[in-house]
């Protein structure tokens, strides 16, 4: 296991010599952010971003996420062009020794919260998730706001999108990720990368739209799809966990069995009964996820791939972008890694 932590570029507020400082850190997770979604990654770019994090002594291995273009998710007409673009990318990213791409297959809105600064009693704050304050869609005229996503759609998109996503049900997106896998992994192979897909953040259905990458019937079905090692997945404790009904551990255990897991996301989560949920620290004893059994499980497989923090609190008075702060995600990375050299004593 590789201690991994997630930057987004130059354009971070937080910099690669703060996150070099934290023990035991080895790998950067990062994208390139400045190219529009489905256009493939310039070579250079690529390359200015592995030299920028190997001048820190930094690994750069793992790159979350190319982004999925919209098309191929609706199974739109113009997909295999955004389809083959995405191809270009992972040979791309596979010049420049890139070996794990994380990427999602969530419709419209990736992680869906409904608060950003989820209030805890030790005045740090967290995003959270509740059903009461879900807005609910009732009609196309009626498109949610919500947070963090307000800003990253015009209302007309949005409404364009809802409306396509109409004709787009549950087996229709397996049916359009099937074909995106069937002309992905291959590339993929070429390129010497291992595909990762990520949960969908909360593993359920919101606003209407289908989202599939939920369950261990759901993780059978994908690994059908295509068994090679080259279609794996990315573990995120956190976003499977917010189902009661997903036991994390043994679908964990059995996913490092096949071989299939190649990023670990270590996120833990205060799940209530109603289904509610808010991101805590890392810790075991402050939320729902026993971290010691997910290590555990990790150290049982050998598991040699990079696990990262995922969110983090807000915590010493930071503020930036929710989630993604520097100090309650390096109190995380530290947690895990000492977990990590006492079950290796
Ligand atoms: C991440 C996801 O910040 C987060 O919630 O876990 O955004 C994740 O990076 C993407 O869904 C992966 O494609
Ligand atoms: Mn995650």
């Amino acid at each position: 296991m590789e201690l991994g932590f997630r930057w987004y570029g130059t354009e971070d507020s937080i910099t690669l010599n703060h996150i070099r400082q934290i023990p035991n850190l080895k790998q950067i997770v990062s994208a390139i952010y400045n190219v529009p979604v489905g256009e493939i990654w310039p070579l250079e770019e690529i390359q200015r971003l592995e030299t920028a994090v190997k001048k820190k002594s930094l690994a750069f291995e793992v790159i979350e996420s190319v982004p999925v273009h919209e098309e191929i998710k609706l199974g739109g007409q113009k997909k295999d062009y955004w389809i083959s673009n995405f191809q270009e990318t992972l040979k791309n990213l596979g010049k420049c020794g890139i070996k794990t791409v994380c990427y999602n297959f969530m419709p419209v809105f990736d992680w869906t919260r409904t608060n950003l600064s989820f209030q805890h009693q030790d005045g740090s704050n967290s995003l959270s998730f509740s059903w009461e304050q879900l807005p609910e869609v009732n009609s196309l005229d009626s498109l949610p706001s919500l947070p963090g996503w307000d800003l990253s759609y015009q209302q007309e998109e949005l409404h364009e999108l809802f409306r396509r996503y109409q004709e787009v049900d549950e087996e229709k997106l397996w049916e359009n990720l099937s074909y995106f896998l069937k002309k992905i992994i291959p590339a993929a192979k070429e390129a010497g990368i291992k595909m990762a897909i990520h949960p969908d953040d909360p593993p359920f259905s919101i606003f209407g739209l289908p989202r599939i990458i939920t369950d261990d019937k759901a993780y059978k079905r994908l690994f059908d799809i295509d068994s090679s090692v080259e279609n794996g997945i990315t573990f995120c404790t956190g976003s499977l966990a917010a189902n009661s009904k997903n036991d994390i551990y043994k679908m964990l255990d059995s996913y490092l069995k096949l071989g299939k897991v190649h990023f670990m996301h270590a996120r833990n989560i205060q799940l209530h009964e109603n289904g509610d949920f808010e991101e805590t620290a890392h810790a075991s004893n402050y939320g729902s996820i026993d971290m010691v059994r997910v290590i555990e499980l990790l150290k049982k497989h050998q598991f040699t791939g990079c696990i990262r923090p995922d969110h983090g609190r807000m915590i010493f008075g930071e503020t930036g972008r929710p989630g993604y702060g520097l100090y309650d995600r390096a109190l995380g990375a530290s947690y895990i890694y000492g977990i990590w050299e006492t079950l290796n004593k």
